[in-house]
């Protein structure tokens, strides 16, 4: 009996003590919206701190195409501008390092193109009729089942990606001019194209080519 009544004197006093016990969010103010919960703030998105008086600049900043948000403004990438990094700059050259032939015809237009054996491929480039690069050497007998790629080394620069150029296929010939296989006209830029390290020439004609570039700015 004395047991059961210090038991219930013991309890009451901690069930007093508990009624008294301050609210931990008595002393706390939250900024900016924040709500405290058991004394501490929390804080609506954007906000962080201990009374939520941080605001990230960067809270809702969207970056397009690879930048990175400071202080709330975008710092694009390079070839990128614009408040969110959506616009394209234009290059001033693309830079061609290597194309690849990724179909000629195989024959010249039911003959061989060479009397006992295959062509003897290159490519060039040319711009209004104007050669402005060929590959130095050629590729012989090329085998029309394969792809066939050729190390533009040096590289070779497009000086106006917006303007036209033509990429066209030879067969070099010993004894007689050497015979066109095929060529397509091309622009090497688009304003949206989001700077590909390669692209595909295929008009679904005679000849097709793949181009390996980069960007100079
Ligand atoms: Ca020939
Ligand atoms: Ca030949």
């Amino acid at each position: 009996m004395r047991n059961l009544s210090l038991t219930l004197i013991l309890l009451s006093a901690v069930l007093s003590l508990a009624s008294c016990k301050k609210d931990p969010c008595d002393d706390i103010t939250c900024l900016n919206g924040g709500a405290c919960i058991d004394g501490s703030c929390n804080c609506p998105e954007g906000y962080s701190g201990a009374q939520c008086e941080t605001f990230d600049a960067c809270f809702n900043v969207v970056c397009l195409n690879g930048g990175d948000c400071v202080n709330g403004a975008c710092v694009c990438p390079e070839g990128y501008t614009g408040a969110d990094c959506s616009q394209q700059i234009t290059p001033s050259k693309i830079r061609i390092s290597r194309i690849e032939v990724t179909r000629f015809p195989a024959t010249d237009n039911g003959a061989g193109w060479d009397f006992t054996s295959g062509p003897d491929i290159y490519p060039i480039i040319a711009k209004n009729n104007n050669l402005l690069w060929e590959y130095p050497s050629f590729i012989q007998n090329a085998d029309p089942s394969t792809n066939h790629s050729f190390d533009v080394n040096p590289v070779f620069d497009l000086e106006s990606p917006n303007d036209q150029y033509a990429i066209s296929l030879y067969d070099y010939d010993d004894f007689d001019n050497d015979d066109f296989m095929g060529g397509i006209l091309f622009t090497p830029y688009s304003s949206n194209n989001k700077f590909p390290s390669t692209f595909t020439l295929d008009a679904g004609g005679d000849v097709a080519f793949k181009v390996y570039v980069s960007y100079v700015w």
